[in-house]
């Protein structure tokens, strides 16, 4: 499965083309307008998502609800064009003043340069972090493919602006929590203690990051590959994860802190029962190990930045004048991470999906659950 994205974050709308969707999954278009809707929500998002209600239509692939195996297309209309539709006419003489100071942080300067423009709005309309939204649509669709074999993705934010979730409640509950949290936090005391240091930030000018987590249940062992390095799922979820707008940094399982542990300490022992199969008791290689998943739950964390965008400006150089100036305001967001966390699940969720095209078939829906019970009596008979 691929798929790409198209639009600017002014222009009519978002489009999104996936190829390789197999034939046969029923499609719920709530979820994915959903899945939408949590993207645009967080305690600290910017005046565009007052504006904006992101729902999708479907343009092809789709029949009578079901997955036809042909390209699928689907569309979000950014409301906010009827406010744009003369300074990002696609044809007509320019309108609208260029924006000739670039935000540092930004794709800014470096895409203005290597895209030869004289207008940073010309970068930074894609560059926006509302493309994401095309690849939340994608996610979604991927969500529900992986949940015709059982498998669950959810995420939570760990860390906001340096306050840090203490607590974290047993699995079972995370929803129920989640759907009483601002912003997709685990722990409350911390949750008022980030919206706080969000509202500071605010009256600042300034922006917060933070870290997000991921959780995928239910992966078979397998998915990925030990042969080429393109094929390892790791990688496959790092390049994913770090082609979000304003990811800096990903870890898995548990990633940075193996520099403070010995062999022996660091590794997952692997056990055995007829009813169980394989499993581990510990998952500090958050479910992966040589490339591929193990069949433990798959934990990735990712650092988002904090977004360039200033309301009170750092130091930057106007591209037309060569003045040393204060960079450009744009109306933005204080703080996107608990986005961000939707647009990691989208992705996570994409990956994965693709892992299970590639070992379980690519067709039809039938033929790949077919295909993974087979696998799945594999297993068994390989564990009694
Ligand atoms: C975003 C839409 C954008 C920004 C934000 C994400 O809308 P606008 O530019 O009209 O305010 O709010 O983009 C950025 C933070 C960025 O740096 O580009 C969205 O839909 O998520």
């Amino acid at each position: 499965m691929r798929y790409l994205t198209a639009g600017e974050s002014h222009g009519p709308s978002l489009t999104a083309i996936i190829e390789g969707m197999p034939s046969g999954l029923t499609i719920s278009k709530t979820e994915i307008d959903s899945e939408l809707a949590r993207r645009q929500q967080g305690y600290g998002r910017g005046g565009r998502m007052k504006i904006e209600r992101d729902k999708v239509d479907f343009l092809s692939g789709v029949r009578f609800g079901q997955t036809l195996g042909s390209p699928i297309t689907m569309r979000i209309q950014n409301k906010d064009w009827d406010n744009w539709q003369d300074r990002m006419a696609a044809f007509g003489p320019p309108t609208g003043d260029p924006i000739t100071q670039p935000r540092p942080g930004h794709a800014d300067l470096v895409g203005t340069l290597a895209y030869r423009r004289s207008d940073v709005r010309d970068i930074l309309e894609r560059a926006s972090a509302r493309e994401t939204a095309a690849r939340v649509a994608v996610g979604a669709l991927a969500k529900q493919l992986l949940g015709a074999f059982d498998i669950k993705i959810t995420g939570h934010v760990v860390d906001i602006g340096g306050v840090s979730s203490q607590q974290c409640p047993a699995v079972d509950q995370w929803a129920e929590v989640l759907s009483r949290s601002q912003l997709s936090c685990l722990d409350p005391r911390a949750e008022q203690q980030m919206i706080e240091a969000i509202d500071q930030a605010k009256l600042q000018g300034d922006t917060l990051g933070g870290i997000f987590e991921i959780s995928a249940f239910g992966l078979p062992p397998g998915l990925g590959s030990h042969v080429q390095w393109d094929r390892k799922l790791d990688g496959q979820l790092a390049q994913a994860v770090m082609s979000i707008q304003g990811i800096k940094g990903i870890e898995i399982g548990m990633g940075f802190a193996y520099a403070h542990h010995k062999g022996s300490q660091a590794h997952d022992e692997i056990f055995l029962t007829p009813d169980a199969g394989y499993y581990r008791h510990t998952n500090h290689a958050g479910g992966i190990e040589g490339g591929y998943s193990n069949g433990e739950p798959l934990t990735v964390r990712a650092v988002m930045k904090p977004i360039p965008t200033l309301m009170r400006p750092l130091q930057t150089v106007d591209i037309a004048t060569k003045a040393q100036v204060q960079a450009s305001t744009e109306r933005s967001d204080v703080c996107a991470v608990p986005a961000a966390l939707v647009v990691g699940e989208a992705v996570v969720a994409i990956t994965i999906a693709c892992a299970m095209l590639q070992k379980f078939g690519c067709y039809s829906l039938p033929e790949m659950l077919e295909n993974y019970r087979q696998y799945k009596n594999y297993l068994r008979g390989e564990s009694t």
